[in-house]
């Protein structure tokens, strides 16, 4: 009873620490778009920090394959994993290495990725 206690605290602390999010108004002016348009076949680098993906919002045709190519950059953030929810898949992040991803853009609406406890989210946005 005690020892399930412990672990939950712990889990929560944990959690906590994590997913340490700066306020916007930390946000640096030279940060990347927030959005882009990637053509068909196109590779798209995101820079995964304590704030979330940069950019976050990727627009292509519908339909079109597309490579992301995420970088974690910093210790300070819950972003460690992305991962795919409609995938089911999860990526590990490395710290400084980049790692492919390829997707295919949905027909309509979008493709969400979001941290392992969805606190940053980034979409490709079919168009
Ligand atoms: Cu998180």
């Amino acid at each position: 009873m005690k020892s399930k206690l412990m672990s939950v605290v712990v889990a929560v602390t944990l959690g906590a620490i994590a997913c340490k999010k700066d306020p916007p108004a930390a946000r640096p002016a030279a940060h990347a778009a927030a959005e882009v348009t990637a053509p068909p076949n196109g590779r798209v680098a995101i820079t995964v920090d304590g704030e979330g993906y940069h950019p976050a919002t990727i627009r292509t045709a519908a339909g079109s394959p597309l490579t992301l190519v995420f970088t974690r950059t910093t210790d300070e953030t819950c972003g460690q994993q992305v991962v795919f929810p409609s995938k089911h898949t999860t990526h590990d992040l490395p710290l400084n290495r980049p790692v492919e991803v390829t997707v295919t853009a949905p027909a309509t609406g979008s493709l969400a990725f979001t941290c392992a406890m969805n606190m940053y989210q980034g979409a490709v946005v079919a168009q």
